[in-house]
């Protein structure tokens, strides 16, 4: 066992979990090292997607919409001037990286496949568990923009409720830099919204409760570099903007069990070239 039984009835109570020093900083600094390599054989002239973290922005870019089996790259929102060329340059510009990169990267495949994370999944109860989502998320200085409060369920679901995010900081995640925030005990509110695919093509929101989020009641998870945070899907959480001169580098790993349906409705889809896959 990785985690101790008061450790999981915590993350049972509070819906999150943070473990200090998961990662070495060795690793920390392999991940950083592949997503700078990979920014820079990326050539951003044909990428018109920018990314945004306000879910009504996303929702006809097909090319997000098919990133789910693909390593793709998207812009901050805030990244380009108004003729459409980049303020700055491509590695300061890139919001993140999605959303197989766990499976499609080598470096990337080995840590989200180390023998600490599957043991980890597994001592979350997490039954055949599959890899499903693996992100690369920049917040940089200045631009990195707001995620907005959410529940990863929204737009990962499945029946029964099985995800958990695995947030790993690849660098000191501070309030200054844009750093979690959570809602301890949230996810006993119950889901609010599911973002699926609509049958006329495009996607749309069903709400189960508009009632705004308790915003006041987040707390800021501020952890050092290698912590990993353990989301329950239906966990709210947000980030603020990072209006500071210091990036604040993370890898998330979302993580399903095959016991459980996965919609066909959800944005994430595989090609079955690229099925899911475990650990
Ligand atoms: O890393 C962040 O700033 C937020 C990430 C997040 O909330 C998510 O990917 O669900």
């Amino acid at each position: 066992m990785t985690l101790t039984a008061e450790q999981l009835a915590q993350y049972d109570r509070d819906g999150f979990l943070v473990l200090n020093d998961f990662a070495s900083v060795a690793s920390c600094d392999r991940l950083r090292a592949r997503a700078g390599k990979l920014v820079h054989d990326f050539e951003p002239s044909d990428i018109v997607s920018i990314f945004s973290t306000r879910e009504q922005n996303r929702r006809s870019d097909d090319y997000f919409l098919n990133s789910g089996d693909k390593i793709r790259f998207f812009f901050e929102e805030d990244a380009f001037l108004p003729d459409g060329s980049l303020k700055q340059s491509k590695e300061q510009s890139i919001n993140k990286i999605g959303h197989a990169l766990h499976d499609l990267d080598p470096v990337f495949n080995e840590f989200s496949r180390h023998q600490s994370v599957e043991q980890l999944v597994a001592d979350l109860g997490i039954n055949r568990p599959l890899l499903l989502q693996g992100m690369y998320i920049f917040k940089q200085p200045r631009i990195g923009g707001e995620v907005t409060c959410h529940q990863d369920s929204t737009f990962l679901y499945t029946e029964p409720q099985t995800i958990a995010g695995l947030w790993f900081a690849l660098e000191d995640s501070t309030i200054e830099n844009g750093c979690l925030w959570a809602l301890p005990g949230g996810h006993r509110l119950g889901l609010k919204s599911r973002w699926l695919r609509s049958e006329s093509g495009g996607m749309k929101f069903d709400v189960f409760d508009s009632t705004p989020w308790p915003e006041e009641r987040l707390v800021p998870l501020e952890v050092s570099k290698g912590s990993l945070i353990i989301l329950n899907g239906l966990l709210p959480h947000k980030s603020l903007a990072n209006r500071s001169s210091k990036s604040r580098h993370a890898f998330t790993l979302h993580v399903i069990s095959a016991d459980c349906q996965y919609p066909e409705t959800n944005w994430l889809q595989r090609s079955p070239s690229l099925p899911l896959r475990g650990f």
